[in-house]
């Protein structure tokens, strides 16, 4: 008997797909379409790891399996490969980022094809191929055309390990997601996309779409939409000016007992008092040197200092101090607060420790929290101290106050958000040209479009440079150009693009990668329309897939994408640690490598089954060595039960019950996979295969044609795991074409009905035994078993049974009253 060996097996069969050119996906085909992505990789130099390979595996499960139902999937992969970490890998073994970026695909090809996934690689490219690019270039264009890309001399986020600026989304905590090095500001003259344009569209936008709610929520926060009302104090003896404030709690304006301005804030130097001027000044340059972070922790004790000048409360007249404190943020709102310590945990600790006024609005007479009680609770609580408004419900009151505020002149509904511009420009070298040229005439000018792509200059030097400038800006022969208006000397932007530039539009591209015309061709951009499906890492949800969200829209808005969003579905999976709940790191050389795995003799298909047995997709989780021994065992055992079937001479007709075992294993993963529990279907699988070997103990292979009925259907619910040795094994059971093409098996619920059944039974209404019938028991076969039951008998002995109750199929009740 041949025996199970993967080595032999899935390399054969690896090499018969790509020559038969199983996966290709159909521009207009007749069946419906499905896009199925998982998020390209970076080709570092490492290597796919398991994180990675989950990702594939997990999704080539889904993209064979929609084949099967007879769906035309897409299926493709390419190549992130601009940004930091190529560069990094460059710069560290002094290699050029491009032939850096050709040895590592190569290597990632390689592990790609042993893993036996299914992508159409035809339609595949790199991020950094220039005819790719010339399209990411092109769309930049799109953006600025229409004042979406813009260009402003900001205080930005800078990271001194990576000499170059950064988006807020890359900053976690304050410090660079990728490197961790502490964020600090500079100035610097910046490229900007306004995503802020898009705030509402990018929450709104998600209402249509299945995306689990961790992470709709983590974009909702993250975009951070406040309604409100800005309202404008005047200044008492400065009434040239004004102080403006954005407020989400209008409705609390009579327990207004001091304002606080940021230390930033432009009217500070305008309204100091002489008296305070020493104290503001030394509190302004002790400020300078704390971070956002630290201003902004709640646990922190509040300070400030008094500005000596006073505002006057548009409602009723009051003097109201202002004073300038570090927790408030000079670019959030407008820089300046209404301080109302009756109802604000951080305006009451401030107010404690200054000894200013506490008044409460609400009729409590004590400090009730707004953002964490009234604010979800409106109806509940009532105006006090508030002249006209009092007893109204906060509901009622903050839309009459707001009136009050319009009709005076003095308040407006206002929106505000968290989300900020883009910063688009990187000062490193590893990018795409941002494709702009200053003209000293006509000033920043967009390349023509039959001069893109400007493609990245071969340098000798790609380290960045502290000059807060990239490497480019030395290559003068590259940077010196002519003015596409006027002809005269012009020079090039030297900045390049974010490495999330590439991989905003990427999904497009894979409609029609070779497109020398256009991005995409709009036909086909049509007939694929949105992604049906997309897997990816959560640590994206506020970068990435935000960002290609972003990109999108303003696509559908220019005409040139057909469906108001990129993706209809997303989900994010869960970590995988090392075994010991650690999370893997190359310096704790716990990092698992999958091709390790697969060498190891335990094949890609008991890999591939392992990684969706090891737990719920979405669920972080330790990798566990003994999983992959678990599926390897499955494969074998399924392989033995086959080689068996195939060889056996015995034929002697005893009748096999394998139907049930059958459609059950089929409704079972038909269904897991349906709502991606792939964990569960794999657990199916086992059962399953289980039953076969007790029903060949039971009966031989005897029943010939229900046991090739059954193989076949092991088969083809376990291909899209074990894509190599489930088509081997169905060309050995005699099938003439892949397993893959084959069409996936639908089941029979009338082999599904239990032959059990479970019978309550109750005496006068009270439960007193469970009883477990045939399913084909009669009424009075089942009236007689119940009443025989001793336990029942207890109950109704000496007594006479008045009525019989009988459910169907459920429940006896006998009542002896
Ligand atoms: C008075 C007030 C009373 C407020 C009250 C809240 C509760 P979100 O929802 O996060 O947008 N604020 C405004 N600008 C600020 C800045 N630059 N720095 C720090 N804090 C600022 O929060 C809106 C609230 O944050 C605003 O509403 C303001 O305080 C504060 F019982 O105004 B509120």
């Amino acid at each position: 008997m041949k025996r199970y060996n993967p080595k032999e097996i899935e390399p054969r069969w690896q090499k018969r797909w790509a020559v038969d050119n199983l996966y290709e996906a159909k521009d207009f085909d007749k069946r419906p379409k499905y896009v199925m992505l998982t998020e390209f990789p970076y080709p570092s130099g490492d290597g796919l790891h398991i994180g990675h390979t989950r990702e594939y595996a997990l999704g080539d499960i889904m993209a064979r399996q929609r084949r099967m139902l007879g769906y035309n999937v897409l299926f493709p992969m390419g190549y992130d490969a601009f940004g930091l970490p190529a560069e990094n890998y460059a710069i560290k073994h002094k290699i050029a980022p491009q032939v850096a970026t050709e040895q590592n695909i190569k290597n990632f090809q390689k592990q790609f094809e042993s893993l036996g996934l299914s992508f159409d690689w035809s339609r595949s490219f790199k991020t950094t191929d220039p005819e790719y690019y010339k399209w990411t270039q092109w769309l930049f264009l799109q953006f600025y055309k229409q004042g979406l890309a813009y260009r402003a001399d900001i205080a930005i986020n800078w990271c001194p390990h990576c000499k170059t600026g950064l988006a807020n989304e890359e900053v976690i905590n304050g410090r660079h997601e990728r490197c961790d090095t502490l964020v600090e500001k500079k100035q610097l003259k910046q490229w900007l996309l306004r995503i802020t344009r898009y705030a509402d569209r990018l929450i709104d936008g998600l209402k249509g779409l299945d995306y689990p709610s961790r992470i709709a929520d983590q974009q909702v926060n993250w975009i951070g939409r406040s309604q409100g009302a800005s309202i404008s104090f005047v200044i008492e003896d400065k009434t040239e000016y004004t102080l403006e404030v954005f407020t989400t709690a209008h409705d609390t304006i009579y327990g207004v007992t001091f304002m606080v301005l940021a230390p930033e804030h432009p009217l500070v130097s305008k309204i100091t008092t002489t008296e305070q001027l020493p104290e503001v000044h030394s509190y302004i340059k002790a400020t300078q040197g704390k971070t956002e972070i630290e201003r902004q922790d709640a646990g922190r004790e509040k300070t400030g200092v008094s500005t000596g000048a006073y505002a006057i409360n548009p409602l009723n007249g009051t003097r109201i101090p202002i004073w300038i404190a570090d927790y408030i943020l000079v670019n959030y709102g407008t820089g300046a607060v209404m301080a109302v310590p009756g109802e604000d945990a951080r305006d009451n600790e401030f107010a404690k420790k200054n000894h200013l006024p506490i008044i409460f609005t609400t009729d409590t007479g004590k400090f009730v929290n707004y953002q964490t009680e009234i604010k979800n609770n409106r109806e509940k609580f009532h105006l006090a101290n508030s002249e006209d408004f009092n007893g109204l419900n906060f509901k009622d009151g903050r839309q009459k106050i707001l009136d009050k505020l319009i009709k005076l002149g003095v308040g407006r509904e206002q929106t505000q958000y968290k989300l900020r511009d883009w910063n688009f420009s990187r000062q490193h070298y590893w990018g795409e040209p941002i494709p702009i040229i200053y003209c000293p005439d006509h000033g920043a000018v967009p390349v023509p479009d039959d001069q893109l792509p400007v493609k990245l200059p071969h340098v000798e030097r790609y380290e960045p440079t502290d000059t807060g400038e990239s490497p480019l800006a030395v290559i003068s022969d590259w940077v010196n150009t002519t003015c596409p208006i006027c002809g005269k000397p012009a020079k090039r932007e030297t900045d390049t693009m974010p490495n999330w530039a590439g991989s905003s539009w990427y999904y497009l591209r894979y409609y029609d990668a070779h497109n020398s015309e256009a991005f995409a061709d709009q036909k086909k951009l049509k007939y694929w329309g949105a992604v049906d499906m997309y897997l990816g890492g959560m640590e994206h949800t506020t970068l990435h897939l935000l960002y290609s969200r972003f990109w999108h829209q303003f696509l559908y808005d220019q005409g040139l994408v057909s469906t108001p969003e990129p993706y209809l579905a997303r989900r994010g999976q869960g970590i995988i640690l090392s075994a010991d709940g650690s999370k893997m790191s190359k310096s704790k050389g716990n990092v698992v490598n999958p091709s390790e795995v697969i060498d190891d003799g335990y094949g890609a298909d008991a890999l591939r089954l392992s990684l969706a047995f090891l737990a719920p997709y979405e669920q972080t989780t330790p990798w566990s060595p003994e999983s992959v021994a678990g599926t390897h065992r499955l494969l074998s055992r399924v392989w033995a039960l086959t080689q068996e079937f195939l060889t056996t001479k015995d034929r002697e007709a005893k009748k096999a019950a394998l139907n049930r075992p059958t459609n059950y294993a089929i409704k079972k993963v038909t269904q897991d996979l349906e709502r991606m529990s792939f964990n569960t279907a794999v657990a199916a699988l086992m059962e399953f295969t289980n039953e076969l070997y007790l029903a060949k103990a039971d009966k031989g292979f005897g029943d010939t044609k229900a046991w090739q009925e059954a193989l076949d259907s092991l088969l083809l619910l376990l291909a899209p795991f074990a894509p190599h040795i489930t088509d081997e094994l169905w060309s050995q059971l005699g099938h003439k074409d892949s397993i893959h093409q084959a069409e996936w098996p639908s089941y029979d619920e009338k082999y599904l009905v239990q032959d059990k059944l479970t019978i309550v039974v109750q005496v006068n209404g009270k439960l007193r035994a469970n009883l477990t019938v045939p399913s084909d028991a009669t009424k009075d076969a089942i009236l007689k078993a119940a009443k025989a039951h001793d336990h029942v008998e207890s109950f109704t002995k000496g007594k006479k049974i008045n009525r019989e109750i009988y459910v169907p199929g459920k429940l006896v009740n006998l009542v002896t009253k």
